[in-house]
């Protein structure tokens, strides 16, 4: 049994979650429950960042205060995740004390350190980005990301000395390959630092909503300076229930690439700096696109789409719960970036849910309800269908372990086209009642317990109910993974249930 501690960015408390933000908890939740499942003690970490300029306006536009804001936008994130059936440990929120605390130990022991000094920073400022960018990097004046004008900004700041780092920072990528995944945003993040590292502002006294600097009362931390030591204020950093022995030597970060140069440059200075390794793996993951574009709020903002197209809670009225997860997880290959749609959506939910696994699972739960007696036979040893249950089990399991859900869909969908393929040949439908069709359905069963099991992590509350119609007791979860996924194991405890069609058709226009 091993350890799995995986975070998601936390997400600015300024306006309300979306699909962008929904692709990232989606698949960390999916990983996590992985993780559960092979009996691995698992920390699932997400929560919201509160701190900073463009939350501070968005509370002010909103006439309220930012704490009353932050504690309706953090509530909206969590009932968000609570639809999509994400399964966090921890919710964090910035403005916690916890969070304070922690901030204000691990800055100081920078400060000791020496690797914090003053000095007066000039720059041109995106408050969408919360970050500075040279003229060179600029578009026109405005910000590369979110095409907005930058803002010129003068302060007396306190700076944390990243240029001393960079030699470090080389080294501890070259002892740790796979720090960084996939390996194109390595080497992003290594010809960044190999580039030169300039010293950074992490300091302002223009607003006063932040985290106090402890040795500076007129300042307070920049807010992606507090936002980074989230992951360790929540395993305890510094408090008297410090956990950082325990989990961080198995802390993986899932992060969009836009956000890479701060988890894959500064926070691994910043844990050095403070005297710490760094976290142990950064997962980056590509874009939801629209119409080419990065898919968020400020789109939204500027009147590009409507909320409403691209809220989670929205989605899952539209298409349930499960088939938004899985399409989510499954449409693109994490690192790359995928155009989303809800016609892609809804062909998703046709083609691999209503016709290949809600046909399966319909199909032999109808001759087995009336050809077998209602209870589901006992799968062959030697059955044709073996080799391809054996596949689908090692390769699920290398893709989920290597952070690939869609390899690992793949890999379980292959056993499911293999099942259909199987009935296809042999037309259990057309068969007499008897042992030879006993024995074709029970394989096809085998077949279906294992997918249950291995498509958890995606679809847990479809996975449950095929378990019930297949008449096995508990979940798919309550199983050890290994000694559950050999073939042969099918044994019903009561009979099958036909139940309604897990996916209806839907129209391809919807
Ligand atoms: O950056 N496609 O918060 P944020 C895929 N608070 N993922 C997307 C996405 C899209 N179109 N849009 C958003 C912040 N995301 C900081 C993070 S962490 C210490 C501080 C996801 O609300 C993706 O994970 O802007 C991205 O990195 C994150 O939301 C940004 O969320």
């Amino acid at each position: 049994m091993g350890r799995f501690y995986i975070t998601t960015p936390i997400y600015y408390a300024n306006d309300a979650p979306h699909v962008g933000s929904a692709y990232t908890t989606v698949n960390a939740d999916a990983m996590a429950r992985w993780h559960r499942l092979v009996g691995d003690e698992t920390k699932f970490l997400t929560g919201t960042d509160e701190h900073g300029q463009k939350v501070a306006d968005a509370a002010a536009k909103n006439h309220m205060t930012p704490q009353d804001w932050t504690a309706l936008k953090s509530e909206q994130f969590k009932e968000a995740w609570e639809t999509l059936n994400i399964s966090f440990d921890d919710f964090i929120r910035t403005s916690e004390p916890r969070h304070y605390l922690t901030v204000q130990k691990f800055l100081t022991a920078i400060y000791e350190n020496g690797y914090i000094f003053k000095d007066v920073y000039k720059g041109l400022y995106c408050v969408s980005c919360e970050d500075y960018y040279a003229i060179e990097t600029s578009v026109e004046g405005k910000c590369p990301i979110h095409a907005r004008d930058l803002i010129e900004m003068e302060e007396e700041n306190w700076f944390f000395r990243l240029s001393a780092f960079e030699e470090r920072l080389e080294q501890h990528y070259a002892k740790h390959p796979g720090f960084v995944t996939p390996e194109t945003k390595r080497n992003e993040a290594l010809s960044f630092i190999k580039g030169g590292l300039r010293d950074i502002s992490i300091t302002r006294t223009s607003i006063s909503w932040g985290v106090p600097v402890p040795w500076d009362e007129a300042h307070v931390f920049y807010v992606w300076y507090d936002a980074l030591i989230n992951y360790l204020t929540a395993i305890g950093y510094g408090s008297d229930h410090d956990e950082v022995a325990k989990w961080w030597p198995s802390s993986h970060h899932l992060i969009g690439k836009e956000i890479s140069r701060f988890h894959c440059v500064w926070w691994p200075a910043m844990c050095m700096a403070a005297g710490i390794e760094p976290v142990s793996h950064v997962q980056v993951h590509g874009w939801l696109l629209l119409g080419g574009q990065k898919l968020g709020k400020t789109m939204v903002a500027d009147g590009a789409v409507k909320l409403t197209d691209i809220a989670p809670v929205e989605l899952t009225n539209e298409f349930g719960v499960d088939p938004l997860r899985y399409y989510l997880l499954r449409e693109t290959s994490l690192g790359n970036d995928g155009e989303f749609s809800h016609e892609g959506i809804t062909q998703r939910y046709n083609t691999d849910l209503a016709n290949n696994l809600g046909n399966l699972v319909a199909r032999v739960a109808t001759v087995v309800a009336s050809k077998c007696g209602g209870d589901g036979p006992r799968p062959k040893v030697d059955s044709t269908l073996r080799p391809h249950a054996e596949v689908a089990v090692s390769e699920t399991a290398a893709a989920w372990n290597d952070f690939s859900p869609q390899r690992a869909l793949e890999a379980t969908w292959g056993l499911i086209g293999a099942t259909n393929a199987y009935l296809e040949e042999r037309a259990p439908w057309k068969m007499e009642s008897g042992d030879l069709l006993d024995a074709v359905m029970g394989d096809a069963l085998e077949a279906i317990r294992l997918v249950a099991i291995l498509a958890t992590p995606a679809m847990p509350r479809t996975c449950e109910e095929i378990w019930l119609r297949i008449g096995l007791a508990g979940t798919p979860s309550d199983e050890v993974f290994g000694a559950s996924t050999t073939w042969g194991q099918y044994a019903a405890t009561s009979p099958i249930v036909k139940g309604d069609p897990l996916f209806p058709r839907m129209k391809s226009d919807a």
